[in-house]
């Protein structure tokens, strides 16, 4: 029996993969790197040094560790200006609803993500306190597909993982939420890969879900 759920943030909670997009051409198209959507679609979930080096396979030129520093830098800094546009009214159509229901139900709830600005996110948005556990890419070494940020956020919630699910729209998310052995949720981009547990269009459908 499920007693909670783990949302990650960036593409399910809110869309800030744009920002990130906007973020990273900004660098790349400032060293000369060819980059695009597709290739964006790559970062979904991972690390800010694991996005770099995916982009940097498209450049000869190899770069030191300081340089690579500066170049994560700069995209983050591009990145925190563009997510001071953020506010409620990016919240994607449906969470609010899904959000109330869980609580309604009793679920415990928490967020598992990435970033390194996942609370700054959240606190733009008006969720910061709208979960029981909040773990995040200051908090782990290893990022998604690794099982780590789950984990960290089950055991926050003091709730085994086999009672969690993950609602991911990364490909990476979602292994990661097998390798915790939950219960894995794909939203939006995730639903191309076959791995995952069960699929959803939208928030709505997860409603459904668990009022059957
Ligand atoms: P930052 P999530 C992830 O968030 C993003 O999907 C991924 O594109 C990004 O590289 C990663 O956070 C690190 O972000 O540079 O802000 O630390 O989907 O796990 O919520
Ligand atoms: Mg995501």
């Amino acid at each position: 029996m499920l007693k909670a759920i783990i949302f990650d943030l960036d593409g399910v909670i809110v869309s800030t993969d744009n920002y990130h997009y906007r973020a990273w051409k900004m660098m790349a198209d400032k060293e000369g790197i060819y980059f695009d959507r597709e290739i964006n679609n790559r970062l979904r979930g991972v690390s800010r040094l694991e996005s770099l080096e995916i982009i940097l396979e498209c450049s000869p030129k190899n770069y030191s560790e300081s340089e690579k520093q500066n170049l994560m830098e700069y995209k983050n800094q591009v990145y925190l200006n563009l997510l001071d546009e953020l506010s409620e009214k990016d919240i994607l159509p449906g969470i609010l609803d899904l959000l109330n229901f869980l609580k309604e139900k009793k679920y415990l709830m928490a967020i598992g993500s990435s970033s390194k600005n996942a609370k700054k996110i959240l606190k733009q948005i008006g969720l910061l306190n709208s979960f029981d556990a909040i773990v995040d890419g200051n908090d782990i070494d290893r990022s998604k597909p690794a099982p780590d940020v789950f984990l960290i956020a089950a055991n926050k919630m003091n709730i085994e993982p086999s009672k969690c699910a993950v609602i991911e729209d990364a490909f990476a998310g979602i292994k990661a939420a097998k390798a915790a052995g939950m219960l894995a949720i794909a939203i939006h981009n995730a639903v191309k890969y076959q791995d995952a547990d069960l699929f959803i269009e939208e928030p709505n459908d997860l409603i459904q879900y668990f009022n059957k």
